[in-house]
């Protein structure tokens, strides 16, 4: 029998989640990302600012200049994990077979589930009106036999869209397609492809399978496959976080100690806390610093014992950007945070050892502050304000809470 998956993708998510608190941003030009002065990049942009070219990932100087009547907010990471959670229990009541991809992406397996409905078209039209009614947020949708053909099917129809591709007309869909439309075609793949005169689906489907393996190596025959139509991957349920990182560009590069630390310690604080909520401890803590130059340098330690504590996590952090400023004496245009190794918290909770549970309870009480009346409710002795945050942390993950690789 043939499968229905659903790919769901919120529009312009940041952005509209904004709207969504302060209607009067809707219909206009929102950015959303770090300081519009500063050297962040767009993290999203609103459907009214993306004709003159706006798009996610462009330094927020360029987007000014290119749309200077735009409203740019600061990101507010709390707003969207608070979205992101009501979107996947809305997704939880269609089927039970969910696989968020992001904050505002899932798969959702929904054969055999759409039977209180007509159709898997009616159910993803019911689904698209709850998100809008209980968060006030557009989702694109898109329906297939197939992950890849239900993905970009969902991207196809953005911003409130519904596409749903029948079985068997999954290749006469993908051929007129630009190759990079392909998920895993980045900008070398297409490239590779282009030299070789590949530069629709159709076209990459059409070539035997030895040659596109002979230019794109192993991952050339995945590709393949799903510019044919074939994708047998299944829902896969969350896997558990491996890595949690936070990583900031500042808007001057800089060597002040006493600034870099404060913002160490706001880092350290924001992945300690998604630590703690995961009821996780971290084995390995290492930080991240690129210089004026853009080298990037990675320096990392294994703990003794892991850890979920700021103090604990922020010393390790603190010694590490000592030896590396005593190798280095470049002024550092961005610095970041990640815990690895991590590990369930009933293996590691230390039985009456006061020296760890006494931050700890603090640690966990602020949490609930935070939580209640927003991150900036509390700030300890060192913390600062950022001067620019980058709204990607740590290269391919792009948001704190779903940093699994
Ligand atoms: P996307 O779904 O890629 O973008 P979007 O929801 O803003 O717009 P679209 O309508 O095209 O789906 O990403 C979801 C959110 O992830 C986005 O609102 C902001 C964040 N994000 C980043 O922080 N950095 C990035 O480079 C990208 C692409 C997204
Ligand atoms: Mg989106």
């Amino acid at each position: 029998m043939a499968r229905c998956i659903l790919h769901i993708d919120l529009d312009a998510f940041f952005v509209s989640v904004e709207q969504a608190l302060n209607p009067e941003l809707k219909g206009k030009p929102v950015i959303v990302g770090g300081d519009p002065q500063g050297r962040g990049v767009v993290a999203s942009a609103s459907y009214e600012a993306r004709p003159v070219g706006i798009h996610a990932g462009m330094p927020l100087s360029r987007a000014r200049r290119l749309c200077p009547q735009a409203i740019f907010l600061r990101a507010n990471f709390s707003r969207y994990r608070d979205a992101s959670y009501r979107f996947v229990k809305i997704l939880g009541d269609f089927s039970p077979y969910i696989e968020p991809l992001g904050l505002d992406e899932a798969y959702l397996d929904v054969t055999g589930c759409e039977e209180p409905y007509e159709s898997p078209h009616q159910l993803a039209l019911v689904l698209k009106a709850r998100v809008y009614q209980e968060l006030k947020l557009t989702a694109s949708v898109g329906i297939a036999t197939c992950k890849v053909v239900a993905k970009i099917a969902s991207d196809l129809c953005k911003p409130d869209g519904l596409l749903e591709i029948a079985p068997g007309e999954e290749q006469a869909f993908l051929n007129p397609l630009p190759v990079a439309k392909l998920p895993g075609v980045g900008k070398k793949t297409e490239q590779s492809l282009g030299e070789m005169g590949i530069t629709t689906i159709g076209e990459l489907a059409s070539l035997p399978l030895h040659i596109v393996r002979r230019s794109l190596g192993m991952p050339g025959t995945a590709l393949h496959s799903y510019a044919r139509g074939i994708d047998t991957r299944k829902i896969e349920a969350p896997g558990e976080a491996k890595s949690i990182s936070q990583e900031l560009t500042f808007a001057r590069d800089t060597l002040n100690r006493n600034f870099l630390e404060a913002n160490l310690h706001n880092l350290c604080q924001e992945v300690c806390r998604e630590l703690r909520s995961q009821n996780k401890r971290a084995k390995c803590v290492a930080i991240r610093l690129r210089y004026a130059d853009f080298r990037t340098i990675t320096r990392q330690v294994t703990l003794k014992e892991a850890s979920h504590v700021t103090r604990v996590i922020l010393a390790t952090a603190q010694q590490l950007l000592t030896k590396a400023m005593a190798q280095q004496e470049k002024p550092i245009r961005l610095i970041g945070i990640r815990v690895s190794g991590l590990v369930g918290e009933e293996k590691q909770v230390p039985l009456f050892n006061s020296a760890t549970e006494k931050p700890e309870h603090l640690d966990r009480a602020m949490d609930t502050i935070r939580r209640k009346y927003g991150p900036t409710a509390i700030r300890t002795g060192n913390s600062m304000s950022r001067d620019s945050s980058q709204m990607s942390p740590w290269a391919e993950e792009r948001f704190l809470i779903f940093g699994s690789q």
